[in-house]
């Protein structure tokens, strides 16, 4: 018997995303994602993949949402292809991509699964990005477009949205690393296109309400508590500043703050001009927060690196998953509670949390993979402890359903509930998606194996 019960109306759910999981990327008139060009481009990805047949979704949903019913999920967190309801990126609708998405909500909603679409995880049409990807203003006007087609169609049937997933990651990966579309290494970049991000989400937000008065909207931000590397005050000062980049650059506008002058000042002279316009749409209320939480960033100071001028330096005695992600629990209860007692979040939901490890083969039907249960476990003890701290978590889900393409790792890295074959498709529950139906059942915590 589970010992601490969640809330009652808990959403348990479990997060995808389109490109990584749909395939079919030439199908029913969908265009290029900036993903799909990229992909083409040798050594960009580990493996040398793509998301072109990824896990096939596109034509096995009906497969994947029986596996959903029988984890007992109650709700079901994907994205929508961009490229595939606007194949220019703007314009003319694709009629057979837009039909999908109906589809599968009906689908999901039969068989009493709620849907948690995310409108742009990353996927941007190729074609926004020839006309300047998100270093354009073009961008959030059509993000508004794209959001009000798509809120026109579903929203008789959705409640719960999201605009954008994980600004910070988007924009660090693919302008200032280079390992994320567009590819580019510019950190000068970094200030506009977060800001475009985010005027990206608010205007979308707009046309969702204006089409749909009653929805709960969001954005979903990676959040993350940033320690010093030890406690030297050089290292203390490098974790306030690179704090700034990865949560209060995004938390602060949001909220109502405008961005926090310590960033601004990190750029200096690459700061755009922001209209106080603009800063008023991002400042609009969002109804809930989606927190995508997978490991504590350590960070010392480094003179050398740009912009925030730190490195990261995890401890080396924390454990880590299979990507070499530090685990520390205890900073999802951190991250929750400053949402709670810094910015006054009102209603949170746990949009991603999850870990990659290298799973053994299918045996008897089923894959061990007791150490994914167990980070599991420990992660969702500390949302219970956050919510014993007052704060409101209304939510909880798993990165990810199945097995997926995982960016610029290809398919190396497995995050499933549900393991994939990707040479026949064949799909297996794996055994941490036993002990999370488990845990759904109870609406509360049981020992995982
Ligand atoms: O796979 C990604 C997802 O697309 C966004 N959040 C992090 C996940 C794991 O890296």
């Amino acid at each position: 018997m589970a010992s601490t019960p969640f809330p009652s109306d808990f959403i348990w759910g479990a997060s995808t995303s389109a490109y990584q999981i749909e395939g079919a990327v030439r199908e029913d008139g969908r265009s290029d994602s900036i993903w799909d060009t990229f992909c083409r481009v040798p050594g960009r990805i580990a493996d040398g993949s793509s998301g072109r047949f990824a896990c096939d979704h596109y034509h096995r949903y009906p497969e994947d949402i029986a596996i959903m019913r029988e984890l007992g999920l109650n709700a079901y967190r994907f994205s929508i292809a961009w490229p595939r309801v606007l194949p220019k990126g703007w314009g003319t609708v694709n009629k057979a991509g837009l039909d999908f998405y109906d589809r599968l909500v009906d689908e999901l909603l039969a068989a009493g699964i709620q849907p948690l679409p995310t409108l742009f995880h990353f996927d941007l049409p190729s074609r926004l990005e020839n006309k300047g990807g998100f270093l354009s203003r073009d961008i959030p006007k059509a993000m508004a477009e794209y959001a009000d087609i798509v809120s026109r169609r579903l929203g008789d049937r959705i409640e719960r949205w999201m605009t954008v997933n994980e600004p910070w990651i988007f924009t660090y990966l693919g302008y200032a690393l280079g390992i994320f579309p567009p590819g580019h290494q510019n950190w000068a970049e970094v200030p506009l296109v977060g800001h475009h991000m985010l005027l990206s989400h608010a205007w979308a937000m707009q046309a969702i309400r204006t089409n749909i008065p009653d929805a709960k909207i969001t954005i979903g931000l990676p959040l993350s508590p940033v320690y010093p590397g030890s406690d030297h005050e050089r290292d203390l000062e490098a974790s306030i500043r690179q704090d700034g980049l990865v949560n209060r650059m995004w938390l602060d506008p949001l909220y109502g703050r405008g961005y926090p002058a310590e960033v601004v000042e990190l750029f200096g002279d690459d700061w755009p001009e922001i209209d106080q316009a603009d800063l008023d749409a991002i400042a609009s209320p969002v109804d809930w927060l989606g927190v995508n939480y997978y490991f504590p960033t350590y960070v010392v100071d480094d003179p050398v690196a740009p912009v925030s001028m730190t490195r990261e330096a995890p401890p080396s005695n924390l454990p880590v998953t299979g990507t070499g992600w530090p685990m520390q629990p205890s900073a999802l209860t951190e991250t929750l509670t400053r949402l709670h007692t810094e910015y006054g979040v009102a209603s949170i939901v746990v949009t991603e949390n999850g870990a990659a490890f290298d799973d053994p083969p299918v045996v008897n039907g089923t894959i061990d993979d007791q150490q994914r249960a167990r980070f599991l476990h420990d992660h969702l003890e500390a949302v219970l402890d956050a919510i014993e701290q007052g704060v409101r978590v209304d939510g909880y889900c798993v990165w990810s359903l199945l097995d997926n393409f995982e960016w610029a790792s290809g398919y190396n890295a497995r995050f499933g509930l549900v393991g994939v074959d990707y040479e026949t498709q064949e799909r297996t529950i794996k055994q941490s998606g036993r002990w999370y139906a488990k845990v759904i059942e109870e609406n509360g915590l049981v020992p995982p194996g």
